[in-house]
């Protein structure tokens, strides 16, 4: 087999975060820099020889021409097999669920899912494992610990395989089959959900507005929304991905998806709104002027998944990820099952959804999954409300108000800090951990601290143990803060506050949320000293 081993320059290792690495764009276009590793991640994961890799991505900026090296580089190191969606797109629970259907040894995904595409912004590569999720922290350290001596990788010579017509087709003793990216997805998702109850929906009148932010989903949703359950035409807006997301950011909050939000705000809001991420993985819900925080989500499908044919048994546990609202604790204890508090990431979810200890799982970041994949999956929780909504047939608000009746209400916020210099940042983090055992007690802003520590994670399943996850502080009244750093940011560092107030008092559900939760902000920035700490006035985002 004709084959080139190159020589390589350091990569700059540095230790995948929470799903993959991501750096600028032209970073990963350095010469060797994306060979070195995809190397280091056939390495890390004990060679690909005879195997067979699901490759595809989110349709970005240098999206094609990063599938032609992992193609080529694949063949040199003697996989047997690859299964690429057509033109190189796959959303990532597109891509989760063939790796499963296939019974493949794991994937290739190319996204930096919410953040900015182009030559000038972000690029991004994950490797899944034969569960079609995240690689877990075992095979990152592996990946990681290569990248570090790594000295050279094996490509074949030449180049120019088709990905853009179906079929099978070899590349230097490799087959490469190129698969509708669409499929075998929308087929799950028949499976899963009353498709006729959904089109008898749309059938009486109901409208809906998808945001596809010119990512990945535009497809999936204009032949499962508008083909299979026969929204109107035009349902699906920003559909046709594009190479720098229409010079978007796409990231489903009000923030940037402003457009929605106005629409759904505005007098001739549809009935439901909805939107998805770059690489298809996150969801945002709005009704009828009435925005569904992703924590309400959760605790909402939780409540009602039972409607919906592949979870009519019931949910056999349900799990969040720490800094995500306790409103899903509340619904689970009601329905007398298990609720899991895992650190971010999807990752930490696979191992409880491989064991059957939960069904449903999310995020506060506009994340929502279940075991039918091992990511979180953007349409399907579009579908699930969906299904709620056609079976019920009540509204987002009025479900969202029983909610909060049955169970109170977890008024939410998350305020970012950017591109804070990354010294001070962890300056800001190191002084507040040191200074956790002092807290309890504390005044500020009117509250007082009732507990404060940094989580860590006991993997009930695998018995392994994750540290530094997040600093958080409970408040006599039940208000809670927490503070971390991202580990998906390209550029310099983000600090995360999470901000929550439960209110259980009838008369207090209906509250501007910025004003229920404005002591516990106030309380957050006192107790950090964060303005001091990193020279920040006021968040750059707030969702
Ligand atoms: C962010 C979110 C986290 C999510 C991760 C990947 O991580 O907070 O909840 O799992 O992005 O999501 P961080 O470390 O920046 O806070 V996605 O849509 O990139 O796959
Ligand atoms: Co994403």
């Amino acid at each position: 087999m004709p084959m080139q081993t190159a020589r390589t320059e350091p990569i700059e290792g540095q230790k995948p975060g929470t799903s993959g690495l991501r750096k600028k764009t032209k970073v990963f276009q350095r010469p060797h820099y994306l060979q070195n590793y995809v190397q280091s991640i056939f390495d890390g994961i004990g060679g690909i020889e005879g195997k067979t890799l699901v490759v595809g991505g989110d349709g970005r900026f240098f999206n094609d021409d990063a599938i032609q090296i992992i193609l080529r580089m694949a063949a040199a190191n003697g996989a047997s097999r690859c299964i690429v969606g057509q033109g190189g797109l796959l959303s990532t629970p597109a891509a989760s669920n063939l790796i499963r259907q296939h019974n493949a040894d794991g994937g290739l995904i190319l996204s930096a899912s919410h953040n900015p595409g182009g030559p000038d912004a972000d690029f991004g590569l994950k490797y899944n494992g034969p569960n079609g999720g995240p690689a877990t922290e075992g095979v990152t350290q592996k990946i990681y610990d290569r990248t570090k001596t790594i000295d050279a990788y094996k490509i074949t010579a030449s180049g120019g395989i088709d990905i853009d017509t179906l079929g099978t087709r070899t590349h230097q003793g490799m087959q490469v089959d190129i698969v509708d990216p669409v499929a075998d997805y929308a087929a799950l998702m028949e499976r899963l959900f009353d498709f006729d109850k959904i089109a008898a929906l749309f059938k009486s009148g109901f409208t809906m507005r998808f945001d596809a932010m010119h990512a990945v989903t535009g497809p999936y949703a204009a032949a499962i929304l508008e083909d299979r359950l026969g929204a109107a035409s035009g349902t699906v807006v920003n559909g046709t991905p594009s190479p720098d997301f229409g010079k978007g950011h796409p990231d489903p909050n009000p923030i940037w998806a402003k457009a929605l939000m106005d629409e759904m705000y505005g007098p001739d809001a549809p009935d439901f709104g909805a939107a998805s991420d770059g690489d298809g993985d996150r969801n945002m819900i709005v009704g009828k002027g009435a925005y569904v925080t992703p924590s309400d989500s959760l605790a909402l499908l939780t409540a009602k998944a039972h409607l919906a044919p592949a979870y009519a048994e019931g949910l056999a546990g349900v799990a969040r990820s720490m800094p995500t609202s306790r409103a899903v604790d509340n619904v689970a204890k009601a329905l007398g099952i298990n609720c899991y508090e895992t650190p971010t990431g999807w990752k930490f979810f696979g191992n409880l959804l491989d064991a059957g200890k939960v069904t449903l799982c999310g995020e506060e970041s506009a994340g929502t999954g279940s075991d039918h994949v091992r990511e979180k999956d953007g349409l399907w929780a579009v579908l699930l409300w969906l299904n709620i909504l056609a079976e019920t047939g009540k509204s987002v608000s009025d479900l969202l108000a029983e909610m909060w009746a049955t169970h109170g209400r977890c008024y939410y916020t998350r305020h970012d800090f950017e591109d804070v210099d990354s010294d001070k940042a962890n300056a800001m983090i190191d002084a507040l951990r040191a200074r956790l055992t002092d807290l309890p007690g504390t005044q500020a802003a009117g509250l007082t601290v009732a507990a404060a520590d940094e989580f860590a994670y006991d993997d009930p399943v695998d018995g392994s143990r994750s540290t530094g996850q997040g600093l958080r502080l409970t408040f006599t009244n039940d208000a809670r803060a927490v503070f971390r750093l991202s580990g998906t940011g390209t550029q310099g560092a983000t600090i995360r506050v999470y901000l929550e107030q439960l209110e259980s008092d009838p008369a207090r559900l209906g509250l501007d949320p910025a004003l229920a939760l404005d002591a516990v902000a106030s309380a957050a920035l006192e107790i950090s000293d964060l303005k001091a700490m990193t020279g920040r006035d006021a968040p750059d985002v707030i969702t």
